[in-house]
């Protein structure tokens, strides 16, 4: 292993910011694997999709088709119909793209795509999506921890939530326009959610480029939880103190909670959650605890009452 020496660690004056931020993320590691790491992502730079890194946490099941998961969406900025995103989001401008992290962190700040894109070395994570609906999907995203680019801007000790914001542009957004729904898009997760390794923040799919229906160039994905908690095309993250009010809580507060973790046993109080139907296939299957990831997250919610807590 390469050992660094005190030297190289306190060049912080030649190094550009951004690399020094990762490098410390590494330091940060701890673990053997920092001079592996380092290596990989020379090549990142030119090329971060193709050079993206298999992930221990994909699940082997079968992959939705990529024209399912690109065709079969909700993103309610371009219409409330499943096919609205495909026809129109191809009106969304995501070049260039920034991220203002704000709120409780030692430095606030924004982030452009191009930097995150040469900071963070991209994973494959092939994740189950269930949809609130009842439908499912095994996507292959590509993308990087949240909790990476949540600590480079080193959250305080009164950062206790994360919340979310979408983009607000109605003028290149016709479901915006129309007001279909309250916009921007908000979401949020407790600190420790949006730190969990499972929490990823995607740029792409299939290899390539997120497409705009899909939530272009950047959203949240959160397995864990029902589709709607992994928001799109975000342009915000706040770190605050107490817990955020999201867009569903605000529509239909009777109905979404703050966690809306996956879970077969609570009830949607308008339909049964206990099977869903994977798309592309004729039988329903059992939905599982935390949409299958209960002995990665499970922890989280000790002395937590899931069916109040919902
Ligand atoms: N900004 C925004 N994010 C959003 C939504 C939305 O309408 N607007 N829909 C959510 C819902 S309900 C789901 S199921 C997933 C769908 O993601 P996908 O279309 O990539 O499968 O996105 C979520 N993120
Ligand atoms: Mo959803």
């Amino acid at each position: 292993m390469l050992i660094k020496t005190s030297t190289e660690l306190s060049d912080s004056a030649v190094t550009p910011e951004a690399i020094y931020l990762q490098r410390r993320q590494f330091l940060q590691l701890g673990i053997a694997a920092t001079a592996s790491l380092l290596a990989p992502n020379i090549f990142a730079a030119a090329n971060p999709f193709a050079s993206a890194t298999k992930s221990p946490l994909s699940t082997t099941e079968d992959l939705t088709p990529l024209d399912s998961v690109t065709s079969y969406n909700n993103f309610y900025e371009f219409g409330v119909e499943k096919t609205d995103p495909a026809q129109n989001a191809h009106t969304l401008i995501t070049t260039p793209w920034t991220i203002n992290v704000e709120g409780e962190v030692e430095k606030p700040g924004m982030i452009s795509m191009d930097e995150i894109l040469k900071n963070y070395p991209l994973e494959e994570r092939i994740y189950r999506l269930r949809c609130v609906e009842g439908w499912s999907m095994v996507i292959p995203w590509l993308g990087f921890p949240l909790s990476h680019l949540l600590k480079a801007f080193k959250p305080n000790s009164r950062a206790k939530y994360v919340q979310f914001i979408s983009v607000d542009r109605p003028e290149q957004m016709i479901g915006q326009k129309q007001k279909v729904f309250e916009f921007p898009y908000q979401e949020g997760l407790r600190i420790d959610e949006a730190m969990h390794p499972l929490t990823l923040l995607s740029v792409g799919l299939y290899g390539k480029v997120l497409p705009n229906q899909n939530g272009a160039p950047i959203r949240l994905v959160v397995p864990w939880k029902y589709g709607f908690k992994s928001i799109k095309s975000i342009v915000t993250i706040r770190l605050v103190e107490k817990q955020p009010l999201t867009s569903w809580q605000k529509a239909v507060p009777n109905e979404y909670g703050f966690y809306s973790n996956v879970n077969p046993e609570v009830d949607h109080p308008r339909w049964s959650q206990k099977k869903e139907r994977r798309i592309g296939e004729f039988f329903k299957r059992k939905t599982l605890m935390f949409n299958g990831y209960a002995d990665q997250v499970a922890a989280l919610y000790n002395g937590m009452d899931l069916r109040k807590d919902y």
